[in-house]
This record gives C-alpha cells, structure tokens and sequence, in this order.
C-alpha cells in the first residue's frame, strides 16, 4: 500500500506518465476501497507452473477460492469421515502468498456424496448431519478464510427456495441452522449466502433478501451476500442498475460481494464481442467500487481460459475470463482497470473500451456524478446511488418504488 501511494503521489506530481502504470487487478482494487481482488482456482492446474506463477501474483490476485476442494464431496465423503487434503492445499497456497481464503461452500444442491442425497433421513437427523458436518469443516478452517459461502444457490429463478435434499427434510429453517452451526465454529469469519443471476434485481434478489431476513429474524448472524456473476457477454446490466441491486442487499445490514465473476462468449470471438466483455467487466467491477466499502472485493472463477468451467458446461461458448488460454491478456483485463479507475495496462491484447459499441453503460466511477437525457417507458430514474437520468420521456412520470429504484411509469 505504501508503494501504491508512492506511485499515486508520483503520478500526481507529473513525476511519472499516467500509461505506464503496472498496477495489478488487486492494487487498483485496493487504492478503489475494496478489500481485494482475486481468482478462484482448483488442486489440478496447481502442476502447471505457469499458471501458478500467475495466481501468485498478488499484483492482480489478493484473494482465492477453492473451486471444488472444499465442497461436502471434497471433505466428506462418507459420513463422519473427513478429507481435509486438497482444500489444505489451496489454503496453505494462500497462506504463503499472504493472500486471503475465500471458503466455498458448506451446504449445496450441488456435489453432495450419496450418503446425503440417498440417505433416510428424518428431520432431526438430516439436522444433526448438516450441524456436524459445517462444525467439522468450519472448525477444520478456523482462523483461516475470511469468508465462508455457508449457504449456496438455496433459490430457483423465481426467487421459492430450491427443492433439495436440505429443503424437502427441514423446510426453510435449515438455513439458519446453518449459518447457526458456522458461527458457533468460528465467530469471526464472515458468513455469506452466495447465489447466482441475482444482479438482475427481480424475484431471486428479492428471495436472497428474504433469505437475509430469515437468518436475521432467527437471530442467527449473516454477514453478506455473494452475487455469483456468471453472465453471457452482453447481457450485464448498467453500472448504475446493478449499484443499486448491491444497495438493496446493503440496505439489509449486510455486505456485499462479487464471488465468481466469468462473462462468456459464443465462440469464435470477435473484436466487438471482446471489446463488449472489457465494458461487461469494467461495469461489473465498477458497481462494486460504486458501492465499497459494503461491496468487499470481486473474484473471477479462475483467472485463464484454459481452466474455466464454462465450455464444458456452456456448449458453444467460452474465451469467459481476463486471460486467454495461453495466458495472453485479453481486452476484459483493462475493462477491469479501468472499471477499477486505475490506468489501463499496454500490455493486454486490444483497447478496453469501443466507442462502436451500443451499451446502456456508464463508465463514471462517481456516484454522485449526473447524466443528461430521459428515460424511456419502465427505465430507472433515480434511487440511492443511481447516476443515469432523472427524467422521464414524455407522457412518462418518475415514480419512487423504493429508495434504490425509481422507474418511469
Ligand atoms: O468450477 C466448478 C467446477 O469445476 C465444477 O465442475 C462445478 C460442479 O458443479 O462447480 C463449479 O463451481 C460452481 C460453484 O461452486 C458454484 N457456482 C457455480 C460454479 C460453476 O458451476
């Protein structure tokens, strides 16, 4: 930080030229107010030397997340009996790149061994499993992660709650008893819900929130909540629209976070559409820096192509990520700086921003900033740290719906 400082003096001095700065993705996070930034990974690509020489450049990464290693299959796979091996391994790297944990995840739909999902279970002992099973985990991590993600993807798309093995047996009480059991393990990690498609406001925002209620209304600590950020290339919404889905999970009492940030592409790419990703990200990014210090830090699900889930998952797309597959940077990785408000980088591969480009994006860091123009039938007018138009096209009228979002009706 005080190098950071230094340089930022310098700058400002005329001492040194704004372009050739070689600030990384987690000091400009830093001088913006957010607590890091940083990139999942996984035990396997650990052998590849160039990719470790990479994640350990806390330039750019001062965080990271187990991708899988610390799932229930992970550490438990058969009841009662513990596996701590690969999850150790992510932690120890941390550890000795002095970067933070994130810790993912304790209870999901997703990757469960068969004793979960095939087992009898009655109320109480589904109960008592999920208790010993976070106790263990949670215990085993004590001291170690900043966050944990306590409760994953619990919604469906309409904001009910998910029909899984955890829903079915308990109801909707297994998740303050969750986050119950993960504070009793260890009071001073942050606790989280993390989902995704919830930057798009709406219903499954409006179940997350209701989730943060439930928790609280149970007097059962939550401390924030992660916004996944799995998006297709275009579809981001404005800096603006998602400040204040942020502020509406802040205006709760809890923090927010970016968790597992990826923005794909219909492959080939093109300039446009990686010109398109550089403002998804900027965007992104931005909204966080809009809305620190409540809004903590940004993590992308891994850093490279080359090791992203998505085209696997996603057939037909991929190229989701800052770095390409031969660790080139692409045009996302300034869109990043720049959304972060620091100097773009010479060295990725093409300009961050397009000036070809139809996007509803603003690229202001202010929050206080204003915009000239109207919006249109059912756009956002106003709300706590909205920066777009305050009028409305006419015969329209801006009509308050909460204090984050005012709409033209
Ligand atoms: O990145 C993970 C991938 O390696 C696994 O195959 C996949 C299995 O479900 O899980 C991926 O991570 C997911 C994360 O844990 C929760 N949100 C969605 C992520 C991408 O699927």
């Amino acid at each position: 930080m005080v190098q950071l400082r230094l340089v930022a003096a310098a700058v400002a001095a005329g001492l040194l030229p704004t372009v050739t700065s070689a600030i990384g993705l987690h000091e400009a996070a830093l001088a913006a107010g957010l607590e890091y930034f940083g990139s999942a990974t996984d035990n396997g690509e650990l052998s590849d030397s160039a990719y470790l020489t990479q994640l350990d450049n806390t330039a750019d990464f001062g965080q990271i997340t187990p991708g899988n290693s610390q799932k229930w299959d992970s550490t438990e796979p058969s009841q009662g009996s513990f596996s701590f091996t690969n999850g150790d391994v992510i932690a120890d790297l941390a550890d000795s790149n002095g970067q933070y944990l994130r810790c993912h995840t304790l209870v999901w739909h997703n990757q469960l061994p068969s004793w979960v999902t095939s087992g009898s279970w009655t109320n109480a002992t589904l109960t008592a499993a999920l208790r010993n099973h976070i106790t263990n985990v949670v215990t085993h991590y004590k001291g170690r992660c900043i966050h944990w993600d306590v409760v994953n993807e619990a919604l469906n798309e309409d904001g009910t709650y998910r029909t899984n093995i955890f829903y079915t047996t308990i109801g909707e009480s297994y998740i303050p008893i969750a986050f119950a059991a993960a504070a009793a393990a260890d009071p001073d990690v942050k606790l989280y819900y993390n989902d995704y498609n919830l930057e798009y406001g709406g219903s499954k925002a409006a179940g997350a929130q209701r989730i943060v209620q439930l928790v609280q209304n149970a007097g059962v600590k939550i401390d924030g909540v992660g916004l996944q950020a799995h998006f297709e290339v275009g579809t981001v919404p404005s800096r603006s629209s998602l400040v204040s889905v942020l502020n509406g999970f802040i205006a709760l009492g809890v923090e927010v976070a970016y968790t597992e940030a990826d923005v794909r592409i219909q492959l080939p790419t093109s300039a446009t559409t990686l010109a398109q990703q550089a403002v998804d990200f900027g965007n992104l990014v931005g909204s966080c820096v809009d809305t620190a210090p409540d809004c903590v830090g940004f993590t992308i699900w891994d850093w490279t192509d080359k090791y992203s889930w998505v085209p696997s998952t996603f057939s037909g797309y991929g190229a989701a990520l800052p770095w390409d597959e031969n660790y080139v940077k692409k045009p996302a990785y300034n869109g990043l700086l720049a959304g972060l408000g620091a100097a773009t980088s010479s060295s990725a591969s093409a300009t961050a921003t397009s000036t070809t480009l139809t996007t509803t994006t603003t690229t202001s860091s202010s929050a206080t900033s204003t915009s000239t123009g109207t919006a249109a039938h059912w756009g956002q007018c106003g709300g706590n740290g909205w920066t777009g138009p305050t009028a409305c096209a006419s015969p329209w009228t801006c009509t308050v719906i909460n204090a984050w979002y005012s709409q033209c009706l």
